[in-house]
């Protein structure tokens, strides 16, 4: 059943410090939708970002795929970093940095504090496969610890792509590795299509779900969109994560402002049942 608690009685209890700032902004703003701002040119993006700030609980990234100038890169990227967690700071909303981390502990430890992107610095919340096995999350984790502020993990339990490898018993095994004590105020929810968890005394996994459209269709590259009265509503998954929908349309406030109204109304209608 999906949960009938509210995100304001979750923010109080999250075992996550990352969880409870993000259920309160969810709550206080009236919105879990979370923006993924896929585009290329960072200042497309900081323009999208200041205009569609009031309306998310939070901006998905794909730092990788950013155009920065080359030769000044490393000072682009800083800059732009900035700005983004001034935004965040201004407009209230959290910064998820989608990097899908999939190797060993100690490798995604440089990829996470450091390379050009130093990831851990700005991004509160990042994502990771479980195939490695539990030494990704320990690595992410030490990294997370020194940074002074909530940092938040999602595990991937299954992916909106046709085809995808999770769900099923892949997903029970991420499931079970999410659980261990050790990491139980950092592993604050998944990547799913639908609830996951919440099982065992205390657990409250925050589940953030792509592939969400106004109809349900794809994208002729595996995509696959759901509306979000199916996937907040029947499927209890708490965030809205939308791209293309959002970023692709001639008026993204607008169009925004449709996504956010829906997908809160589908969760009242599932918190009132
Ligand atoms: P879209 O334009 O709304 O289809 O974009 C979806 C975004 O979510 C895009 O940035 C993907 O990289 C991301 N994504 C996804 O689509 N499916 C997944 O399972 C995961 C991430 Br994990």
């Amino acid at each position: 059943m999906p949960s009938t608690q509210t995100y304001e009685s979750r923010s109080q209890t999250h075992p996550t410090a990352a969880g409870r700032k993000l259920l309160q902004i969810m709550a206080q703003k009236r919105t879990n939708l979370c923006l993924s701002v896929d585009h290329t040119d960072p200042e497309k993006i900081l323009a999208l970002v200041r205009q569609l700030g009031p309306k998310i609980c939070l901006l998905k990234t794909h730092i990788d795929i950013i155009a920065f100038p080359p030769t000044t890169a490393a000072s682009s990227i800083k800059s732009f970093t900035t700005k983004l967690q001034e935004l965040s700071r201004e407009h209230a909303f959290m910064i998820f940095e989608d990097r899908k981390f999939a190797d060993i502990g100690s490798t995604v430890q440089h990829q996470y504090r450091g390379g050009v992107y130093e990831i851990a610095s700005w991004a509160d919340i990042t994502n990771a496969h479980a195939v490695p096995g539990p030494g990704i999350i320990r690595g992410l984790k030490e990294v997370a610890d020194g940074i002074g502020q909530p940092r938040g993990l999602l595990l991937l339990a299954e992916m909106s792509s046709k085809g995808n490898l999770g769900g099923g018993e892949y997903q029970q095994r991420t499931l079970a590795m999410a659980r261990d004590r050790e990491w139980r105020g950092f592993v604050m929810g998944f990547i799913a299509m639908k609830e996951v968890g919440g099982g065992e005394e205390g657990e409250d996994f925050i589940v953030m779900t792509p592939g969400v459209g106004l109809q349900v269709g794809g994208d002729g590259l595996g995509q696959q969109y759901r509306t979000p009265e199916e996937v907040v509503g029947r499927d209890g998954c708490d965030v809205v994560i939308v791209g293309r929908g959002i970023v692709g349309a001639d008026d993204p406030v607008a169009i925004a402002e449709v996504y956010r109204e829906r997908s809160w109304r589908a969760y009242e209608g599932r918190v009132k049942k």
